[in-house]
């Protein structure tokens, strides 16, 4: 799949006040943040993406993390209903966003609740991570959404995996039938795929990004970018320092469509 747009916004001041399991000593600077998110930015624009920067909003501290308010394929944007409180006024004006995209925007409604981070689009198909912020409620509603524009879906259950924030923590698409994936998480439903591994000591970089020709993945992490390198993927590495201290990923800093 091609993209040719994203949407993006700006980390703000009360960046550090948003939630993290990590047990990091030092919390994120700001300033190294908006410096790191220039240059995530920079890398999309030179995958050929028009980038679409939204101001900040520091009533919402988590905010940066744009890719949890929305699902947006070719045929249907879906605004979601993220699980954690603190972030459900995220998603009203990313629609106004993603509304100049796609005029018709479906909603996920209450009792249920998805986080885009737990949705992983496979070409037609879509894998709904079941976890801590995306319910059962939740992904049958975009799985009824979904099947209403032709797509399938299917669900991964990853609350047993408290180490996974979200399904795309622990997995990443690249296209051609072909996974990253966090070694010992199940791969149920991935037969006929080619599954790379990534081991437990590289997990952060299982949450790489495919781009149009390139592969977006973490600095830091030697093995996973010489097994995408060794299979000819141009690969290029972002320092995403003061993100994962907020248990954000590449993928969670942008909606890609
Ligand atoms: C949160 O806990 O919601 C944020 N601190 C991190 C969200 C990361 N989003 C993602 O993986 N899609």
């Amino acid at each position: 799949m091609r993209f040719t747009q994203a949407i993006v916004r700006l980390p703000g001041e009360t960046f550090s006040q948003g939630l993290t399991m990590s047990r990091s000593e030092s919390g994120p600077d700001v300033g190294k943040a908006l410096e790191q998110h220039a240059a995530y930015c920079r890398a999309l624009a030179s995958c050929g993406l028009d980038v679409t920067v939204m101001a900040a909003d520091d009533s919402y501290p988590d905010s940066t993390f744009v890719e949890d308010t929305f699902v947006i394929a070719e045929r249907v944007a879906i605004a979601t209903r993220p699980g954690a409180k603190t972030r459900a006024g995220e998603v009203e004006s990313v629609a106004k966003a993603v509304h100049r995209f796609r005029p018709r925007l479906e909603q996920i409604e209450a009792p249920g609740t998805v986080d885009g981070g737990d949705v992983c689009e496979v070409d037609n198909h879509f894998l709904i991570g079941l976890s801590a912020r995306t319910n059962e409620a939740g992904a049958a509603q975009l799985t009824s959404i979904l099947a209403r524009y032709q797509y399938t879906a299917s669900t991964i259950d990853i609350r047993n995996h408290p180490s996974l924030l979200h399904l795309k923590s622990g997995i990443a698409y690249l296209g051609e039938r072909r996974f990253l994936i966090v070694s010992g998480f199940p791969p149920a439903g991935l037969a006929h795929c080619d599954l790379i591994e990534v081991a437990a000591s590289e997990m952060y970089a299982a949450n790489a990004v495919r781009v149009n020709d390139e592969v977006l993945i973490a600095s830091g992490f030697p093995k996973v970018a010489a097994a995408l390198d060794g299979l000819g993927y141009r690969v290029r590495s972002l320092d995403m320092s003061e993100f994962a201290k907020m248990d954000g990923g590449l993928s969670c800093l942008s909606l890609r469509f």
